[in-house]
């Protein structure tokens, strides 16, 4: 058996991804396509997944796109240990938190990573998006915890799939300065998800690649970069006070849009 994970250390899909086939003890290796997040896919990378995006999960040679996707996957072909419960109102809570994260609350972190990293807005145009971002996240913190309720994990006392799906935005959101507080209910299942070996390895390879990060807002001004403003991220960055961040971006060729299927 040969698994390749296409991704990147710090997109919070491909870590869902990777925490999962670490907790179930299954071989594969990683791959960073070319470029990635420049706009400049390469063939192979396409052929893996037309929306060139990462992750994309290669299973000898059937080719898997969609992190929602690729964890069903995970979680059909290794059964164990399990990470969807059982239980029909516990499945139903595990796919609405990861689907919430995945579109919801993704754009958050992605948003203030425009703003601190890849330079979209400066002075009070980067503050009045930083704080939308913030009380977005602050607010999406008490949703969290009311599904997380007296359980030691969201899916009651064994590491699952909303933990799975949770821990990769919640430590983006640290690094970014907007984390839960360390006493909170949120902050103590953070600190207590962060102890899992699986989840510390992914951790420690995106805080690796954070690194790097330095230079990506001179890479967009010299139009080296041109990001994908797609879908809910096109949306939370006009409704947190971006629309000119958008106009600038489409103007100066440094945003696109989803790649089209060919
Ligand atoms: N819905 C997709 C979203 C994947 C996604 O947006 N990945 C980003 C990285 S976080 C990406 O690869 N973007 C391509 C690019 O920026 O070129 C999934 O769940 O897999």
């Amino acid at each position: 058996m040969s698994l390749v994970l296409y991704e990147h250390p710090l997109s919070p899909y491909a870590q869902k991804c990777k925490i999962a086939l670490y907790e179930k003890g299954v071989p594969f290796e990683v791959k960073m396509p070319t470029a990635i997040g420049s706009g400049h896919a390469d063939d192979d990378f396409i052929k893996a997944n037309p929306r060139a995006e990462v992750p994309a999960l290669i299973d000898g040679d059937f080719a898997i796109f969609d992190s929602t996707i690729i964890l069903e996957y995970i979680e059909d072909r290794f059964p164990e240990p399990r990470l969807m419960p059982r239980d029909p109102k516990g499945r139903a809570r595990a796919r609405m938190i990861e689907d919430a994260m995945d579109t919801h609350y993704e754009p958050i972190n992605w948003g203030l990573g425009e703003i601190r990293w890849f330079k979209r807005a400066e002075g009070e145009r980067a503050r009045v998006i930083e704080a939308r971002a913030a009380s977005q996240a602050r607010d999406f913190y008490a949703w969290l915890e009311r599904h997380l309720g007296d359980r030691q994990w969201f899916g009651g006392d064994q590491f699952g799939w909303a933990d799975v799906a949770v821990i990769p935005y919640v430590n983006g959101s640290t690094g970014l300065g907007v984390g839960p507080s360390p006493t909170s209910k949120l902050g103590q299942w953070q600190a207590g998800a962060n102890a899992r070996p699986s989840v510390a390895k992914t951790a420690q390879a995106a805080a690796e690649s954070i690194k790097g990060m330095a230079m990506v807002g001179e890479a967009v001004k010299q139009r080296l970069f041109k990001r994908e403003y797609r879908d809910h991220r096109l949306e939370w960055m006009i409704r947190s006070g971006g629309l000119d961040v958008v106009l600038e971006g489409i103007q100066a060729d440094t945003i696109r849009f989803s790649h089209e299927f060919r």
